[in-house]
């Protein structure tokens, strides 16, 4: 009782956080009969390694909490501390039977707070229940952005946006060869540059917002509907995983996620008029509005989403993976040795362009292991159970929650020797086949697998390989060892400084 205490924040007050806690071991015990009751259910977890682990969701890691508890409860363990049964899936077999052949019975998502207000009630493909909105807004995705034809409408704004980061570089290793570059900063740009194309057919420089009195700046845009959202939705509300703690108020969370949408929306919709006025003008481009907006009869507002889904989501996965596989080859110079021979081998003087890729296994290696090491997406959005099911034999009820720790299963020991540890190499084994793209889950699985993995991986593979071509790396003084993220998701806490020296 005194370490659950303890381990509580001081916000709430004291008084309402013991009541919490005495309610809540209530709640526990109380399960621990239930369990008893019920032979064919998953092994729920007692009360005593919740205590334990409380701190680690107070620090806002539930991932990491639930993989530590997997260590003594297997695969799959219920947590039932709240009004809500949760399941939380560790390993990948498991998951993958709840996400291909379960599908059908586990199929809608069971939303956080945060992710229901910003997703406006679902009104995002990634983020709906499995239905006519999503089979709709995923197919308009494919043929309106990610298929072949569309995709082919922006290699010469991919290309382009390699060589300003390559030139970026330059510039500034030549004004001071010793300096540190901020990496995120640089690719974040070029990236947010690309995804404001592909979507609104323009590099928008800057977006007169009525509600706001003035003209924002492109800087200003990208924080306002990418940075402060993804920062919102990594502020983890712990009430979430604990529904039985939903009556703590929290109104500093509740303030923040509400004006963060209703900033976001504003923008989006002074974004999307904006361009309106271009089209009306008689001004055609080649985007993904511009082909929602003469093929779909959807709402303004599922519009906005839609349009705004792909520009958020397209930027920071990207930047992420992609800023994780250059601190682990600058940090790890024999691994960046190997990557730059087989550039060479593979090469020569030629630029890498994406037609290489497929000849560079090594390269493909570096890719899969930084998003198994470091996913994204830690814990998949959650899902819902409709209609009562078994996974790895055990029988789980309609109405429960399920939570894929897709953290969990790229660490789990059974599968991957020495989990902790990037070694590319370990992809290199015959057992991988060089095409496949989804040797992780980092990509998800199933019917709801990521729609840009195949653009991501592009992106992302050749901005490594073109990096690596141009410069040694070699991260700042004192930050070889800064791997820690930002609460739940993939972010990497401290940004990458890195030391460039021409080849
Ligand atoms: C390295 C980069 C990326 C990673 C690691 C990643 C990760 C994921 C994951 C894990 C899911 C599955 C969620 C689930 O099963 O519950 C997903 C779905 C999705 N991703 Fe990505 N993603 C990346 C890049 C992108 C890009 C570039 C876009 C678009 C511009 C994108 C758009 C989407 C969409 C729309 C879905 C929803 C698909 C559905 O629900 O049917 N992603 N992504
Ligand atoms: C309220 O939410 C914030 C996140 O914005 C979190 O840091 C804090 O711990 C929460 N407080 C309580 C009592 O849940
Ligand atoms: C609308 O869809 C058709 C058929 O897929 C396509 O040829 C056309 O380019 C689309 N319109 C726009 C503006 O993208
Ligand atoms: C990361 C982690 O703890 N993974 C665990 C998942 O569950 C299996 C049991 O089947 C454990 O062995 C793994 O260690």
């Amino acid at each position: 009782m005194e370490a659950l205490l303890a381990t509580l924040p001081a916000a709430g007050g004291g008084a309402v956080v013991a009541a919490a806690a005495v309610v809540g071991l209530a709640a526990i015990t109380r399960v621990r009969m239930e369990s008893k009751k019920r032979p064919n259910a998953p092994p729920a977890i007692p009360g005593l390694p919740i205590i334990g682990n409380l701190h680690q969701l107070m620090e806002a890691k539930p991932h990491k909490t639930f993989a530590k508890w997997s260590e003594t409860y297997g695969p799959i363990y219920t947590l039932n501390i709240g009004a809500l049964p949760t399941v939380v899936l560790n390993s990948t077999e498991v998951a993958k039977e709840a996400m291909v052949a379960k599908f059908s019975s586990i199929s809608s998502r069971k939303l956080t707070k945060a992710l229901s207000l910003l997703s406006r009630d679902k009104m995002m493909v990634a983020i709906s229940d499995h239905g006519d909105f999503h089979k709709i807004g995923k197919r308009f995705a494919m043929m309106g952005l990610f298929g072949f034809s569309a995709q082919k409408q922006f290699w010469d704004t991919r290309k382009q946006m390699m060589d300003n980061m390559i030139s970026t570089f330059r510039t500034s290793v030549i004004d001071d060869p010793h300096a540190t570059h901020d990496f995120r900063k640089v690719f974040r740009d070029e990236l947010f540059r690309l995804s404001m194309i592909q979507s609104l057919g323009e590099d928008v420089s800057s977006v007169y917002v009525e509600e706001f009195g003035r003209e924002i700046s492109k800087d200003e845009i990208c924080q306002i509907i990418v940075i402060d959202i993804m920062q919102c939705l990594s502020a983890v509300d712990w009430r979430d995983f604990f529904p039985y703690f939903n009556w703590v108020p929290n109104k500093s969370f509740d303030t923040r996620v509400t004006t963060t949408e209703a900033r976001r929306t504003v923008v989006m919709r002074a974004l999307i008029n904006q361009r309106k006025e271009r089209i009306e003008s008689g001004e055609a481009r080649v985007s993904y509005l511009d082909f929602l907006l003469e093929n779909s009869t959807l709402t303004e507002e599922q519009l906005m989403m839609l349009v705004f889904e792909v520009i958020a989501g397209g930027t920071e996965t990207t930047m992420m993976t992609t800023e994780w596989a250059m601190y682990e080859l600058a940090r790890n110079r024999e691994k960046q040795d190997r990557l730059y021979q087989e550039i060479q081998e593979v090469c020569g003087d030629d630029t890498v362009t994406d037609d290489h890729l497929p000849r560079m296994p090594y390269l493909n290696a570096v890719f899969h292991e930084t998003l198994r090491l470091h996913p994204a997406a830690t814990l998949l959005p959650p899902r819902f159970i409709h209609e009562t099911t078994t996974l790895a034999g055990y029988q789980v009820p309609a109405g429960t929650e399920v939570m894929i720790n897709v953290y969990g299963c790229n660490m789990d020991k059974n599968q991957w020797e020495d989990p902790e540890e990037w070694r590319p190499e370990r992809f290199l084994d015959s057992k991988f086949d060089v095409t496949d793209m989804y040797k992780t889950m980092s990509f998800g699985a199933g019917k709801r697998i990521c729609i840009g993995s195949a653009q991501a991986t592009s992106i992302s593979c050749t901005a490594i390989a073109r990096f690596v071509q141009e410069f040694t790396w070699r991260v700042r003084e004192g930050d070889e060892d800064k791997g820690d993220t930002v609460q739940l998701t993939g972010y990497k806490l401290q940004p990458l400084y890195v030391h460039l020296s021409p080849r």
